[in-house]
């Protein structure tokens, strides 16, 4: 087979969030929910995650980023760290942040930063607010955000201003296993318009301090199909999931209107405000009809099929819900090419503390990328999840997301298998031949 090669130009490395590797991270909405025991399995703790705040240990995994021949690393900016109350800017925090990009800069890692990363300043979370609950939230963002690009702006041009907004809604308000912890559906759709609402003001507020700056949002894609695709009624449920989780966000960025179940009618501030387009994708997931559950829309996610590996029980529990898809991925970038933008991998990982998988779900999903490239879609990089393993919302310290294994307690980082393959990839700027013989099939 003959290698499968990417454009000239193309952004490799991984993604990372404040608070899932700064550690210390104690003036935010994440902070105060992980003090309740039973809402973090195994009441787990970000505590002092990967260190990156207190010991700085940042410049040690970008060392390794380096070496493992990353040319970007996509991480995220703490609000609750930069406004620690309301009005209040911290010139520390900006002087942290400064030495951190400019540790990604030293080593030849272009940064892509993240403005909203799922956590909350304490303040905003805080009544009359209710974190985005209030569409007070939108003006607060927009000067965060100017606020940030005035400082740091001469060290990042390249921005992603919300991450997952349907996600967050969602977990935090659907499944409620995130902080706040309340079930309201209408609520959480009213919540993703502010998040929309929020990305449109800050896209513009970018742009005016830093007119050629790239602003974009990451988009996470959950790909939803039918579990009988011989039952009309599964498949129109199923095409109703996706259509509400996957596509109803990017539709609304860019002709302003508000679909079911967003909402209706239009908001004019949102339309064409994506420079990119920043896609999370992990896996796809069958859908069955439930009459009990109308919250999801009457249906219910299957458990994920088998994935054939030595601990697959721990692996059903901690993240059982999927299935791995890499063809998803070419369909989605197929399908996202209608927006005519640029189009960056912002995340794409597995949880594999072993690293049995994850050599294959590197190279084959690559490869769908690649696919989609060559027939026209304008990939320009990839974002793997993540660079080492981190704090995973709910699911604490047992999820494995690394290239890079860590150990919590030493702080100990140990280069899994992954690492050294992506690293080849990235040389070679391309998929060599027995690498796909070796790894490409699932
Ligand atoms: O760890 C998360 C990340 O914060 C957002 N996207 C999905 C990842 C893996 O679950």
């Amino acid at each position: 087979m003959s290698d499968l090669k990417f454009p000239d130009g193309f952004l490799w490395g991984a993604a990372t969030a404040a608070h899932q590797v700064e550690g210390a991270n104690d003036n935010n909405d994440w902070w105060d929910w992980e003090q309740t025991s039973g809402r973090i399995d195994n009441g787990d703790r970000s505590g002092s995650a990967c260190d990156w705040f207190k010991g700085e240990r940042y410049r040690e995994d970008f060392d390794l980023a380096k070496k493992f021949c990353h040319n970007a690393h996509r991480l995220s900016i703490e609000w609750s760290r930069i406004e620690p109350s309301e009005g209040q800017w911290s010139a520390d925090a900006i002087a942290y942040y400064r030495r951190v990009l400019t540790a990604l800069r030293d080593r030849g890692l272009m940064p892509m930063v993240t403005l909203h990363h799922f956590s909350n300043p304490r303040w905003l979370r805080d009544a009359p607010r209710g974190a985005w609950e209030t569409q007070s939230v939108v003006s607060l963002f927009e000067r965060f955000a100017t606020k940030v690009v005035q400082e740091l702006g001469d060290l990042c041009d390249f921005w992603v201003t919300i991450n997952e907004p349907i996600v967050y809604a969602y977990a935090s308000y659907i499944d409620a296993n995130w902080p706040p912890g309340k079930k309201d559906f209408g609520l959480g759709m009213n919540v993703v318009v502010n998040l929309l609402r929020g990305h449109a003001a800050a896209f513009r507020a970018i742009h005016r301090v830093q007119p050629n700056a790239r602003v974009g949002i990451a988009h996470h894609i959950r790909v939803l199909k039918p579990q009988n695709p011989q039952s009309w009624l599964n498949c129109k449920i199923a095409a109703m999931q996706h259509r509400v989780f996957n596509q109803v966000v990017l539709y609304a960025l860019q002709d302003g209107r508000l679909r079911f179940p967003l909402g209706s009618g239009s908001i004019p501030e949102l339309v064409d405000t994506q420079d990119f387009i920043g896609l999370n994708y992990y896996f796809s997931s069958r859908v069955a009809i439930d009459v009990t559950k109308p919250m999801t829309l009457f249906g219910r996610q299957m458990p994920a099929k088998p994935w054939g590996v030595s601990y697959e029980n721990d692996l059903r529990k901690w993240f059982g819900r999927g299935d791995l898809d890499p063809e998803a991925l070419y369909e989605t970038a197929k399908w996202m090419a209608q927006f005519g933008k640029p189009i960056y991998v912002a995340e794409n990982g597995i949880c594999d503390p072993t690293d049995e998988l994850r050599p294959r779900y590197l190279v084959t999903h690559l490869a769908q990328l690649q696919r989609a490239n060559q027939e026209g879609v304008p990939i320009k990089g990839y974002f793997h999840w993540s660079l080492t393993d981190n704090f995973e919302w709910k699911e604490g310290w047992g999820l494995k997301f690394g290239l890079i294994a860590n150990d919590f307690q030493t702080q100990k980082r140990t280069p899994r298998p992954s690492a050294g393959i992506y690293a080849r990839i990235i040389r070679e700027n391309g998929i060599a031949g027995d690498l796909m013989d070796k790894y490409g099939r699932l």
